[in-house]
C-alpha cells in the first residue's frame, strides 16, 4: 500500500463527520481499529509484530535476525478529543512508507528497523500523557498506572485486562529497550515555524499537567441563599482566570480542560468540580511559579466560598534537549534542515531519558494542532517520507 492508500484507509477511523475532529482514545473501538490497521500493515510487509507488556505495538524489519541495535521510529495512534488527523498517525504511516522505499531501493539494513505505536500518548483517556512510553521506560510506577481512571471511572488495570494484558506485569521492559540503539520520531509540526517541508527538533519545553479538585456542597439552585452556598464553581472560575493571568506574568502557556462537574445539572449547585491545568513554558521555574500562583488563587477563592481544594501533579516533563550528535546526524542526512524547539510533548521526549532520540517535523501550513484544521500538504508528507527514509537508511546502515 502506498502512503496515500494507507492514509486514506486510516482517515475515516474515529473521525466525527460533523466537526472533522478525531476521537481515538486508548482501548476504545476507533483506537482498536487503528491498532488492527497497524498490525495489518506490518504483516503485509512481513514485519515481526510485537505487543509489549504495556500495550505498545512494534513492527520489526530485521532481515539478518540480529535483534539488537535497532533503529526505532514510529509515533502514536491515539488522539486528543476532537484532534487532527496527523498528530501521531503521520509518523506511523510515514514509517511504513519509508520501509517500502528502502526495500524498493534495495537497501538491506545492517541493523533492525522498528516501527512503534505507543499507547495513550495524549493521555486523553487516563489523563497521563505518554502513558505507554512512560511505562516502558519506568517514567511512571506500575502501581500508579494501574489505578489511573478514565472519565467513566474505569481503572486502567481493568481496561487493559480486557485486552489480554496482565496488569501485574506492566512496567519497564529492559529487554526491549536493550534491543534499541536510537529512536527517531516523525511528527506533524504543531505550530507555524517551518518555511521548509521538514525540520529537525532541538528540544521540548518543560510541560506538565495538574488536577484541581474543588469540593463544596450540592444543593438546590432555587432555595439556597447565596450566603448559604458552598459552590465549587466559583473557585474553579477563579482558577481559570488566574491561569491566564499567571501565564501572562511568567511568559508561560496555561490551558484548563478535562472539566468534570458533579452532578452537572442546571438547577443543582454542584458538589464537586474537577479541572486539569496544562502548563508549559521556556523554563522549569517559570512553569512552577505559574502553577503555584494558580494554586494560591484557587485556594483563596476556595476559602472565601467554604470549598475544599485539592491539587495533584499528574505528570511533569522537564526540558528535553535532544541528543545533539543524533540531531546533527539527522540534519546532515537531510542535507541540512531547520532546527527548532517544540512546545508539544512526545513519546520521543520520554524515550530521550533512555536512548539517543531525535524528531523530524513536517510542515503544517495552518499551524493548528489538536483540532480538525491540523494539516500537512501531500507534497510535504512525501518530503517527510523521503526524509525519514534517508535518516533510517543512514542510521540502520546497509
Ligand atoms: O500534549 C502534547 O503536547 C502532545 O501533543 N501530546
Ligand atoms: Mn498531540
Ligand atoms: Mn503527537
Ligand atoms: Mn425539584
Amino acid at each position: 500500500m502506498s502512503f496515500e492508500e494507507m492514509w486514506a484507509a486510516l482517515l475515516p477511523v474515529g473521525r466525527d463527520a460533523g466537526t472533522g475532529g478525531y476521537h481515538r482514545f486508548a482501548w476504545t473501538p476507533p483506537e482498536l481499529e487503528c491498532r488492527a490497521w497497524f498490525l495489518d500493515e506490518a504483516r503485509r510487509r512481513d514485519l515481526a509484530v510485537e505487543r509489549d507488556r504495556n500495550g505498545n505495538l512494534f513492527a520489526w524489519w530485521d532481515p539478518d535476525g540480529t535483534r539488537g541495535g535497532a533503529v526505532l521510529t514510529g509515533s502514536h495512534l491515539d488522539s486528543v478529543p476532537g484532534g487532527g488527523a496527523f498528530d501521531g498517525p503521520l509518523g506511523i504511516v510515514s514509517a511504513f512508507a519509508a520501509v517500502d522505499l528502502l526495500r524498493e531501493r534495495g537497501v538491506r539494513p545492517a541493523r533492525p528497523i522498528g516501527i512503534a505505536a505507543f499507547a495513550e500518548e495524549e493521555g486523553a483517556r487516563f489523563g497521563v500523557a505518554c502513558l505507554g512510553s512512560r511505562l516502558l521506560t519506568g517514567a511512571i510506577s506500575p502501581e500508579r498506572a494501574r489505578g489511573l481512571r478514565d472519565r467513566d471511572g474505569r481503572a486502567f488495570a481493568d481496561v487493559i485486562a480486557e485486552h489480554d494484558l496482565d496488569p501485574a506485569l506492566i512496567g519497564p521492559d529492559e529487554d526491549l529497550l536493550g534491543r534499541v540503539s536510537c529512536y527517531v520520531e516523525l511528527h506533524v509540526e504543531q505550530g507555524r515555524a517551518l518555511a521548509e517541508p521538514v525540520g529537525v527538533a532541538s528540544a521540548i519545553v518543560p510541560h506538565g499537567r495538574w488536577r484541581f479538585g474543588f469540593a463544596g456542597e450540592g444543593n438546590h439552585a432555587g432555595t439556597t441563599l447565596l450566603e448559604d452556598r458552598r459552590d465549587p464553581m466559583l473557585p474553579f472560575a477563579r482558577m481559570v482566570l488566574a491561569a491566564r493571568e499567571a501565564a501572562g506574568r511568567h511568559g508561560t502557556l496555561t490551558t484548563v480542560g478535562r472539566v468534570e462537574v458533579v452532578p452537572n445539572g442546571v438547577n443543582a449547585i454542584p458538589s464537586e468540580v474537577t479541572a486539569w491545568l496544562d502548563g508549559r513554558g521556556p523554563a522549569d521555574d517559570a512553569v512552577r511559579r505559574t502553577v503555584a500562583e494558580v494554586h494560591e488563587a484557587a485556594r483563596d477563592a476556595a476559602r472565601e466560598h467554604g470549598v475544599a481544594v485539592e491539587l495533584a501533579e499528574e505528570s511533569y516533563s522537564p526540558v528535553v534537549d535532544f541528543d545533539t550528535a543524533l540531531r546533527d546526524r539527522v540534519a546532515a542526512a537531510l542535507g541540512g534542515a531547520p532546527v527548532l524547539p517544540t512546545g508539544a510533548g512526545h513519546d520521543a521526549g520520554i524515550l530521550a531519558a533512555r536512548l539517543p532520540t531525535a524528531m523530524l517535523f513536517v510542515r503544517n501550513p495552518t499551524g493548528v494542532s489538536h483540532a480538525p484544521e491540523e494539516h500537512a500538504e501531500p507534497a510535504d508528507r512525501l518530503a517527510g517520507v523521503e526524509a525519514l527514509t534517508a535518516v533510517l537508511g543512514d542510521l540502520a546502515g546497509g
